[in-house]
């Protein structure tokens, strides 16, 4: 893989945000973002801890949702209160997906503000997603295609992003949004995923209070270095063809893998990854390799 730095700032205008990075599809690191809002100061497990400990979360670990069953379904349950003093107290791979503020914790919106920066953002939606140490998240792009700011807080992350035009180098499984669980991005095995070499993408590492500019359709792989959580605020597509794109995805690619899914279990599910592996090996022979 060859990854390379995104541009980071402290702070950027709008122009400069529209003309050098939304426009042009490129990913940036604001440091130090949060730090502008006034309630910055309690964005920290205790203040979720406090307001949210009696809740009962659905909980995540880093084992792939089984391909034959339709319903990702969380490995457990437990009480927030009880879920951060895990995470916080030793290494844990249990995570927090999609925690929908506006439904759960209501309370918090009024801790932060939404940046002037030209997106369109939906407003409904800011979500909130947690890690412990030894947690990741694997490799998908989002199918609503939104562009999204992804708002960092407490311990380290680290975050590997790619473009759509890389999908084959990283072996993307047909009529879904994820590629083959085997691929490891974190240490690569060339011999067996050999079009890896030539996937071009972004390295960042995130602290406590930064964000980072995630342009719709691009592919993610976060790995919760120590444990902490993240904040997405996304916009929903506003050119008619990623639009297009974003009610395909939705509608017909998810219920066309589903319906396959049904009638053909796991012969479905081994055809799709035949059938990635052998995209990904076009893509290298063009490479001489
Ligand atoms: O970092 C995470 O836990 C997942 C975030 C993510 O995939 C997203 O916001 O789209
Ligand atoms: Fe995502």
């Amino acid at each position: 893989m060859i990854l390379g730095n995104v541009d980071v700032v402290t702070d950027i205008s709008k122009e400069d945000f529209q003309n050098n990075y939304f426009k042009k599809h490129k990913p940036l690191l604001i440091k130090n973002f949060a730090s502008r809002w006034d309630a910055f100061d309690q964005w920290n497990f205790d203040f979720i801890r406090e307001k949210a400990g009696g809740q009962e979360v659905p909980l995540y670990d880093n084992k792939p949702a089984d391909a034959t069953k339709s319903s990702d379904a969380p490995v457990t349950h437990m009480k927030m209160e009880d879920y951060i003093d895990t995470i916080r107290t030793k290494p844990s791979d249990l995570r927090i997906f999609f925690y929908i503020i506006t439904d759960r914790l209501p309370e918090l919106l009024k801790n932060f503000t939404y940046p002037d920066l030209g997106m369109k953002f939906f407003k409904r939606l800011p979500t909130l997603f947690f890690g412990g140490s030894e947690a990741h998240v694997l490799m998908h792009y989002d199918v609503d295609l939104g562009d999204f700011l992804h708002i960092h807080f407490e311990g380290k992350k680290r975050i590997l992003l790619f473009d759509q035009k890389q999908s084959a180098y990283l072996y993307k499984v047909p009529l879904s949004v994820h590629t083959i669980y085997e691929v490891n991005y974190e240490n690569p095995d060339y011999e067996k995923f050999p079009a890896l070499k030539y996937a071009q993408g972004y390295e960042i590492f995130m602290e406590h209070g930064d964000a980072l500019f995630i342009p719709g359709g691009f592919w993610h792989f976060n790995r919760y270095l120590e444990p902490g959580f993240s904040m997405s605020l996304r916009a929903l597509p506003n050119k008619p063809v990623v639009f297009a794109n974003m009610l395909y995805h939705v509608f017909i690619m998810r219920y066309t893998d589903k319906l396959l899914r049904k009638l053909f279990k796991v012969k479905w599910v081994n055809y799709k990854q035949k059938w990635a592996y052998e995209k990904s090996s076009r893509a290298l022979a063009k490479h001489g390799g």
